[in-house]
Parts: C-alpha cells; structure tokens; sequence
C-alpha cells in the first residue's frame, strides 16, 4: 500500500512564523470539504478510531505533536507519522484506521468530504473485510 501523503503550502517569515494552507475542491484536496473536526487532549499512549468509511474520504494533519495513523486496506498495512504541520494524509473510504496519541497535547485535524454520517461508518472489523471482498467482486 502507497499511502497518499500530501506537503501542505507553507509560506514561512522567518521573523513571524509560519503559515499553511491548504484549498479544497480539486485545488490542493480532490474533493470538497463539508466538514471540518479536531480532536485534542488526548492522554499518550490512547488508540482512537478502529472503524472503516463507506464513502468519506479526509484529509488529517497535526498541527502539533505526534501521531501515528494504522491503515489497513484489508490486504495491506502501513504506517504514517504524522509529526509536522505541513505532513497531510489522504485516507480514502474503505480503509481501516486506527489513530495512537504519541506526544502529550497533540492535536489531530480532519478535513472531510461529507457530513457526519454514522451510517457511513464500519466498526466491526469482520465485517469491513467482508465489505471490501463484497466491493471486489462489484463490476
Ligand atoms: C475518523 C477518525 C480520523 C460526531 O457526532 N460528529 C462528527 O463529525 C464526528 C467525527 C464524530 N461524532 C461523534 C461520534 C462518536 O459518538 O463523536 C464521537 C466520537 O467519534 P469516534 O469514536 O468515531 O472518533 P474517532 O477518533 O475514533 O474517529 C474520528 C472520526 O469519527 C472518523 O471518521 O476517520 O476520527
């Protein structure tokens, strides 16, 4: 598996800082966004997410700290460290992920092509891998 990792712009003032940015809508993302979420003090050590997307593809990005993102296609597992603020992950739907909290006050950023969808959600892992076999044999 080739995650699809993306540089965020950053326009960098050597006496004011940094600034990134990113654009939706085919620019910098290939969709666009309709949902915007974060998720912050999260003790070190913690393991979030452990579910699949029907649909939903994102975009996540720390903006500061360290956190390390499991993917699993079903076949295929990698890793992506997500430990610089101009380091974005394209996770696409059908895919399992799993999210471990790695410095204290890390800060996980998720751009999202849909809205909030529990329905959309596989949390059961059996039944993702059954899901994906059943996506294969689609024409
Ligand atoms: C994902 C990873 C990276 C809402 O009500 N609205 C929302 O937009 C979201 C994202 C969540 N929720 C509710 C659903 C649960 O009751 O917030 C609660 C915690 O969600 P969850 O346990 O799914 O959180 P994570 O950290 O395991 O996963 C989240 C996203 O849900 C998921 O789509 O890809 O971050």
């Amino acid at each position: 598996m080739n995650p699809r990792i993306i540089s965020i712009k950053n326009i960098h003032d050597e006496a004011e800082g940094d600034l990134s940015i990113f654009e939706g809508s085919g620019h910098d993302l290939p969709f666009a966004i309709k949902r915007i979420y974060y998720i912050h003090h999260v003790p070190v050590g913690t393991v979030r997410g452990g579910h699949a997307h029907k649909q939903l593809t994102q975009l996540l990005w720390c903006p500061y700290g360290s956190i390390t993102i499991l993917l699993d296609d079903g076949t295929d597992k990698a890793e992506v460290k997500l430990d610089t603020p101009t380091k974005g992950l394209i996770v696409e739907h059908a895919m399992w992920r799993e999210m471990r909290w790695e410095q204290e006050g890390s800060v996980l950023c998720v751009a999202a092509s849909e809205f909030y969808d529990e329905s959309d959600y596989i949390r059961d892992y059996d039944a993702f891998q059954a899901y994906v076999k059943q996506q294969a044999k689609l024409p």
